[in-house]
């Protein structure tokens, strides 16, 4: 056994392998990205990325299914791609443990929203597993594992930026020998989810669901550190971290598993205190459970439910409530040292710049998407109009068009980076293409998925490993949906003129158009050059 600093990513890739996973698939997002590109560096695991998450999902069950422990990995807005999957997931169950390793990014420090995932857990009926710190991380991700087989369900094990990006020490084992798997074998009734056999599933999943419910008022992972009990907490993940801090002396129930909720356990803890806090961050998932079984907690009426906590603003909440902190930290950030505000923008030398230079000295509007091209928004271009989700650059501008009807000023051009126009811009483009659209689309292609750490994708003709793959062809592809070779073409970034005279054409054309503007990221060439000359 020896003793790592990891952050929380790389441990939950160390507590994969230890479990003996064999397969993990994802789409990078922040702050998720590093669990997949970690688990990539152990023998003995294939890894891919996916091209999106519902793909990431589908893949991960079919191997689980075949019998290999397998990861799937994504940001917290990536489980709403992957809904679909993951709700009849939980009726089909696993065969080898399936762990769907999901990070939520309260504060929103790198995401379009700060949606609380437990309630997906809730939503889609299955475990969920919350780990404190790296140490949790490693070790929640093999029970999540043995969770997983042994109550025959996907388990989501939820961290968050702190605990992802934080770094603290784990103590590390050896993998585990499992038997090679037999393979996929037919279960008809399990595996085939029409009406007929998935009415009979779901009576499984609440009888399942009530086992686990049962159960989790003995799993360790549910903890009672019984102190004072004039003041009691109920908490998880980062949150317990600075109760503890605050309130070394307190009463604290830690719950490791965020759902199903221990009630029994909830309930004595309740009884044996005088006063109880309920800390948790965003959405008051464990406050209106405990209150709606009728017992008295006190939450949200004193902390807020907007972005992350820290210790000094439970401290200030608590305070306000009446109840004084046993220890004055310093160096949250309130107390600390502030540094000046760094608005973010585009590289200097970024290839996408003089696209977004030209939409705006044009005055089009521009339906934006998500990838550091969305910068685009903010001054000196301000040449982007709307950023909803991946691939809504496509599709909120056939909208526009629909809504706008005779007096559409064919005005508004569609910008998308090639990871985003893969993951799900081009089914949109095929939906334009189908119902007879006439708008320009343009694929800002750097080479790689820049916003969240260069990662590869099917244009970059290379794998997770930096294996060479096939390269995803825009001309067959437009050719493919429905776009004409004249509505098609492929012009260099760091040609300013050509850019011009291509949109000014394309956006002129009638149907569907199809503009790729290629030049590789500034900072994915300086990566490339070390990497060759290593
Ligand atoms: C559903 C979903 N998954 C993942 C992300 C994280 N994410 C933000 S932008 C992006 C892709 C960016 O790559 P690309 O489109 O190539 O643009 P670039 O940043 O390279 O300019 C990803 C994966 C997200 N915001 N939403």
């Amino acid at each position: 056994m020896d003793k790592l600093l990891l952050s929380g990513n790389e441990a939950i890739a160390r507590g994969a392998w230890e479990a003996g996973c064999r397969v993990g698939t994802g789409y990078p997002g922040t702050p998720s990205t590093e669990i997949l590109e970690s688990l990539t560096d152990y023998d003995g695991v294939m890894t891919e990325w996916s091209v999106n998450e519902k793909v990431a999902l589908e893949v991960g069950i079919g191997a689980a299914l075949a019998g290999a422990r397998t990861l799937v990995t994504m940001k917290h807005v990536g489980l709403n791609v992957a809904a679909d999957p993951l709700f009849t997931s939980s009726y089909i169950g696993v065969k080898g443990g399936l762990v769907i390793a999901c990070a939520d990014d309260p504060s929103m420090h790198s995401s379009q929203n700060e949606q609380d995932n437990r309630n997906y857990a809730y939503h889609a009926k299955l475990p969920m597993l919350e780990p404190a710190d790296s140490e949790e991380a490693k070790d929640f991700t093999k029970l999540a594992f043995e969770i997983s087989e042994a109550y025959d369900t996907p388990v989501i094990l939820r961290s968050t930026t702190r605990i992802s990006h934080s770094q603290s020490v784990v103590t590390t084992g050896p993998r585990a020998e499992l038997p090679s798997t037999e393979g996929f074998t037919r279960d008809v009734r399990k595996y085939v989810m029409i009406p007929a056999y998935a009415k009979l599933r779901h009576v499984e999943v609440e009888k399942r669901l009530g086992r686990i419910t049962a159960d989790a008022n003995t799993f360790e992972i549910n903890r009672v550190e019984m102190g004072d009990t004039k003041i009691g907490f109920i908490t998880s993940g980062i949150a317990y971290t600075y109760v503890r801090e605050l309130y070394p002396g307190a009463s604290v129930l830690k719950l490791g598993m965020v759902h199903p909720l221990p009630e029994d356990l909830i309930r004595r803890f309740v009884d044996s205190v005088d006063r109880v806090f309920v800390v948790e961050e965003l959405d008051p998932f464990f406050e209106m459970r405990i209150k709606a079984w009728g017992l008295e907690v006190e939450g949200k009426q004193h902390l807020p439910i907007l972005g992350e906590l820290n210790p000094d603003r439970i401290r200030e909440a608590l305070e306000k409530a009446g109840v004084a902190s046993e220890k004055t930290i310093h160096g949250g950030i309130k107390n600390g040292f502030q540094l000046p505000p760094r608005p973010p923008a585009l590289c200097p030398g970024c290839p996408h710049r003089t696209v977004f230079q030209k939409l705006h000295d044009k005055g089009l509007k521009v339906t934006g998407d998500i990838g550091c091209y969305t910068l685009g928004a903010l001054p000196p271009f301000s040449a982007m109009d709307t950023c909803v989700d991946m691939g809504a650059s496509v599709t909120v501008a056939q909208g526009i068009e629909i809504a706008e009807g005779e007096a559409h000023k064919r005005d508004t051009v569609a910008v998308i980076g090639d990871s985003t126009f893969a993951h799900s811009g081009i089914s949109g483009l095929i939906n334009a293409a189908y119902n007879g659209r006439h708008g320009l689309v343009i694929v800002l292609d750097n080479g790689t998925t820049a916003m969240t750490g260069m990662q590869p994708n099917p244009f970059s003709g290379e794998r997770i490993d930096h294996s060479e793959s096939f390269q995803l062809d825009y001309e067959k592809l437009a050719a493919a949906v429905g776009i004409s070779a004249e509505n098609y073409r492929m012009v260099d970034a760091y040609k300013p003129s050509d850019i011009e005279e291509a949109v000014t054409d394309l956006g002129e054309r009638s149907g569907m158009s199809l503009l790729v503007v290629k030049g590789t990221c500034v900072i994915l060439k300086q990566k490339l050059k070390k990497r060759s000359a290593a």
